[in-house]
Order: C-alpha cells, then sequence, then structure tokens
C-alpha cells in the first residue's frame, strides 16, 4: 500500500497543495491504493528525514536542503519512499503502468508543457496565492509559512499586492495572458477535453493542480467571483469538473 503525504490545513478536506494534487490526481486516476498522511508545515522536514526522504531542492531562504511534499511510501517496493513530484509521478507510471499518462509518443511534449507552467503559469499565480495559502493553514502551519515566506517578498503577507490595487489587476492580466496562449493550444485539438485527448495525460493533471490551488486557497477576487472559472468560455472550470472523479481523498 502506498502512504501519500499531504500538507494539512484548515480545509475539509484538508488537501490544496498543488504539487500533491498532481501526485493524488494520478493515484486515484490509476486507481493505486494508498492512503495520506498530514502534515504540518513545520513538521515536513522532520518527516521527510525520518522516513529518509531526499530533499528536492535548496531552501529559497538560506540555501539549506529543501524537503518537501508530496512525499510518497510504497510499502511493497524497496527502496519505496520517493520525493519530487515528477520523480513519483515517474515511479508511479512504471510501477502502475495502466492506464499509462507517461506513453513515451507524448513524453516529450508533456515535458515542454509542464515547463511552460512551471516558469509562466506558476510564477504568475504565486503572489496572489501565496497569502491566500496562509489564511488556510493550521495555527503552526500559519506561524512557519510567514516567517518562511515574508522574507522572500520583502514584505508582510498582507502587503503583497493588496486587494483592489492597480499591481493586482495586472497581476491577474498576466494571468489570464498565460492562460489565453495554453487556451490556444487547447483549440488546435478542437473538441479534445484534454491534452491528451478523449483521456488524460500527467500533464493534464498538472495544470489541473494549479488550478485547484487557486480554486481552494480562495483569494478573495479569485475564482469564486469568476476570475479564471469563467474564463475562456468556461475552459478551467470545465478542467476542474472533469478531475473531479479523480480528487478523492483517501
Ligand atoms: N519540486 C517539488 C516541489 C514541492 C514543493 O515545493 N512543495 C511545497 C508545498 S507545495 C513544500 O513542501 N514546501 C515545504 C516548505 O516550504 O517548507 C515537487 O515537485 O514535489
Amino acid at each position: 500500500m502506498i502512504t501519500l503525504y499531504d500538507i494539512t490545513s484548515t480545509l475539509d478536506p484538508p488537501c490544496w497543495s498543488p504539487n500533491v494534487w498532481k501526485i493524488r490526481l494520478l493515484l486515484n486516476y490509476k486507481q493505486v491504493p494508498y492512503t495520506t498522511k498530514w502534515i504540518s508545515y513545520p513538521d515536513i522536514e522532520s518527516t521527510c528525514l525520518d522516513l529518509g526522504a531526499a530533499p528536492t531542492s535548496t531552501r529559497p531562504w538560506d540555501g539549506q536542503a529543501f524537503y518537501t511534499l508530496p512525499v510518497i511510501e510504497d510499502d511493497a517496493r524497496h527502496p519505496g519512499v520517493i520525493s519530487d513530484s515528477s520523480s513519483i509521478a515517474e515511479y508511479i507510471e512504471s510501477n502502475y503502468p495502466t492506464p499509462s499518462v507517461l506513453p513515451s509518443s507524448s513524453r516529450t511534449l508533456q515535458a515542454c508543457f509542464v515547463s511552460y507552467l512551471a516558469t509562466n503559469l506558476l510564477p504568475a499565480l504565486r503572489p496572489l496565492v501565496i497569502p491566500a495559502v496562509h489564511r488556510i493553514l493550521d495555527q503552526r502551519g500559519q506561524e512557519y509559512y510567514r516567517r518562511t515566506r515574508e522574507p522572500q517578498f520583502g514584505v508582510e503577507l498582507e502587503k503583497i499586492l493588496p486587494y483592489g490595487s492597480a499591481a493586482r489587476e495586472e497581476q491577474w492580466m498576466k494571468i489570464a495572458g498565460v492562460l489565453d496562449k495554453i487556451a490556444g493550444w487547447f483549440d488546435e485539438n478542437e473538441g479534445a477535453e484534454w491534452l491528451g485527448g478523449e483521456s488524460p495525460v500527467y500533464a493534464d493533471f498538472v495544470l489541473a493542480a494549479y488550478l485547484l490551488w487557486l480554486v481552494k486557497c480562495g483569494a478573495k477576487d479569485g475564482w469564486a467571483t469568476g476570475r479564471v472559472r469563467d474564463w475562456n468560455d468556461g475552459r478551467w472550470a470545465k478542467i476542474v469538473k472533469n478531475c473531479a472523479p479523480y480528487m478523492t481523498v483517501v
């Protein structure tokens, strides 16, 4: 059985982290049996160290080893502890191959798409979503998040693109620009609901995970007001709806 380590919050169900959503969607889609362990932000490092999970990069705030979730622990295999969402996706695809989400026919193109999301959509979303993440965390998570994120932005979380400011509107427009481009790529395969055509590929779950970040953390002027949700003829709401069968939390 696989254990998926996810970051807890005050939401019900608690999941909100985009990197963990990628893996949860994948496990559910492939119907791989798993359970979830919920970890508070300040406990991620010690949990990873206890499991023997490798760091995934260096911490933006002090250059030390960065321990992150998702991590999976597959007690059926040795070594079965994997960190980093892309390595976890590779592991799940190799060990639970059907239905395939990383076929060799589309692997390179998926890598290009995922890279575009990481370098364009993610940075555009970050200043709008990060202050909203703080609101939904448990108390220890909130304290840790403020302590580690504020130095990166150089201001209090509440002062990052304040509600109603022109800078905030500009940021929403940046997101619209990125999403217009992606919508144009989807239009190249008119009628297809997934990048994978009739069924999803891993890159579909990566896109859905970033949208779910926005949906779940809920900036007050975001998804609930129609921003992103209703853009590009409702394409983004449709993607979230199409992923609903794979959002089960176990
Ligand atoms: N490259 C990693 C990044 C994972 C990541 O950044 N996870 C965040 C939550 S979304 C985390 O665990 N941060 C730990 C911290 O800030 O201490 C992946 O794709 O899994």
